[in-house]
């Protein structure tokens, strides 16, 4: 564990050259290294120009704007000082150079001023997890969902049922500590205390019937190319990412290892797969590659599954699977006919296109189709949804636990406080606000008593 004291810097700007670069410095010596580097202490919270020079030699650095942020009202809770200089590499290397000579002054390590305004309670996990979310955001549906979390709206719908819960525990308790007291006594509160507790259960379970929209929309909608060798899903997948991605070959099992490529489609993050033709696979390779397809297909959001053999009612062929989208492509349309082939129909319950990359006929039509599916599969990030495994886990503990309290009413109020607190607890950790009291009652009570 890094000594909290120490002060930190870094660049806050991406690496390489540039026309400016943001070097970012945090702790308790900041303001005296400012003072020293720009030969006096700037006016708080505004941007001046000043001749950064090296304290020693006297020598120039560079010239540049320097924003000095008194604590606690900075990033990271503690005195913060921006250095905005040009972005040549030697003028990074020559302030490191400074800025390390000073005791107890050293470079940060990945996501340390994060880290400081969480210890500093600036920002909780969940605000947290949303400025990594927006920093890695590709696309604009992306973007508005980390803005909102990194803002507090999951922390405080979070927020606000852990505090419902601490009443309810608090009233609870109150019956274990003085039960001999009659105006305390548990029938008094159980009734309005269940009440509650199941309204809960209902809006955590609401909460997470969201089809995982939001962890979605953050990692991306899967969407596998699937089919028979030479159906055409490498040429398929080539034309959708608009660049050659995938080798093309009438030779039958040419692609054999999953090949993946990362689209914005109108705001959605999509990631095509392409993979190995489905058939009995000639040599091991190909057999892995089939393995390798397989599993894509299991894992996948949306399935596109390609056939250029039509079906035996004329229409498209193809398997169904599990994915929560799929589209039966008849691929090569311009094999079969001359003239353009109609939309989208409905065969069989499913849905089904006629393509041909070749002449460009339906590309635009299975695009839109897909942003359709993937509009659907990722919601746009407007409202509170689960955004990690991390949150889902959390709060499907915290109903498991509801739930056991909800279903023992009967028992001694001792395990229902038990319960409550456990509930209290894993959904604190989302937003990384339990308290190690918190803690330590949840990892003794499981010791018996005279342990
Ligand atoms: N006529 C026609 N041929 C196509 C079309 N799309 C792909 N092909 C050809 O079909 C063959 C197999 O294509 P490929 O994309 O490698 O198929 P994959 O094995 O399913 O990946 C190649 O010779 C392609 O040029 C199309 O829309 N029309
Ligand atoms: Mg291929």
């Amino acid at each position: 564990m890094n000594d909290s004291r120490e002060t930190i810097f870094a660049m806050s700007s991406g690496a390489g050259r540039a026309g400016i670069a943001i070097y970012r410095m945090s702790g308790p010596r900041v303001k005296e290294i400012t003072r020293a580097l720009c030969n006096g202490l700037p006016d708080p919270r505004r941007a001046s120009l000043r001749g950064l020079c090296d304290p020693e030699s006297g020598q120039l650095i560079d010239r540049g704007l320097v924003i000095w942020n008194p604590s606690p009202n900075s990033y990271t809770g503690e005195d913060v000082t921006e250095f905005h200089t040009h972005g040549g590499l030697a003028v990074g290397a020559s302030l490191t150079n400074v800025l390390s000579r000073f005791t107890g002054c050293r470079p940060a390590e990945a996501g340390e001023f994060s880290r400081r305004a969480f210890e500093n309670g600036r920002l909780d996990l969940a605000e947290v997890e949303g400025i990594a979310d927006l920093v890695e955001a590709e696309t604009e549906f992306q973007r508005r969902q980390a803005v909102r979390q990194m803002g507090g709206a999951q922390s405080q719908l979070y927020e606000s049922w852990r505090t419902r819960l601490l009443h309810a525990l608090a009233l609870v308790e109150a019956g274990i500590d003085f039960p001999e007291e009659d105006d305390l006594a548990s029938e008094d509160f159980t009734g309005p205390v269940r009440k509650d507790i199941s309204q809960l259960v209902e809006e955590i379970s609401m909460h997470l019937d969201d089809q995982h929209r939001g962890e979605r929309l953050r990692d991306g909608v899967q969407v596998v190319i699937a089919g028979p060798p030479n159906a055409g899903k490498s040429t398929l997948l080539n034309a959708l990412a608009r660049r050659d991605a995938a080798i093309i070959s009438k030779v039958a099992g040419t692609t054999r290892d999953i090949i993946r490529v990362d689209l914005d489609l109108g705001g959605y993050p999509v990631t095509l797969v392409d993979t190995a033709g489905l058939r009995d696979a000639r040599d091991e390779v190909e057999q892995e590659g089939v393995r390798r397809a397989i599993s894509a297909i299991e894992q996948a959001d949306i399935v596109l599954y390609l056939d250029d053999a039509p079906g035996p009612d004329g229409g498209p062929t193809g398997k169904t699977t599990d994915a929560p989208a799929q589209l039966l492509i008849r691929s090569k349309y311009d094999e079969i006919s001359n003239v353009p082939p109609v939309g989208i129909s409905i065969q069989a319950g499913s849905e089904c296109l006629d393509l041909s990359v070749h002449r460009d006929w339906n590309i635009d039509t299975l695009e839109s189709w897909l942003q359709d599916r993937a509009a659907s599969l990722c919601g746009t990030g407007g409202s509170v949804g689960i955004t990690r495994a991390r949150h889902r886990h959390a709060l499907q503990s915290t109903r498991e636990s509801l739930g056991n309290f909800l279903d023992i009413g009967a028992q001694p109020a001792e395990i229902s406080a038990e319960n409550l607190r456990r509930a209290a607890f894993d959904l604190g950790r989302i937003t990384g606000r339990v308290d190690v009291e918190d803690l330590l009652d949840i990892v003794f009570s499981q010791l018996c008593i005279g342990k």
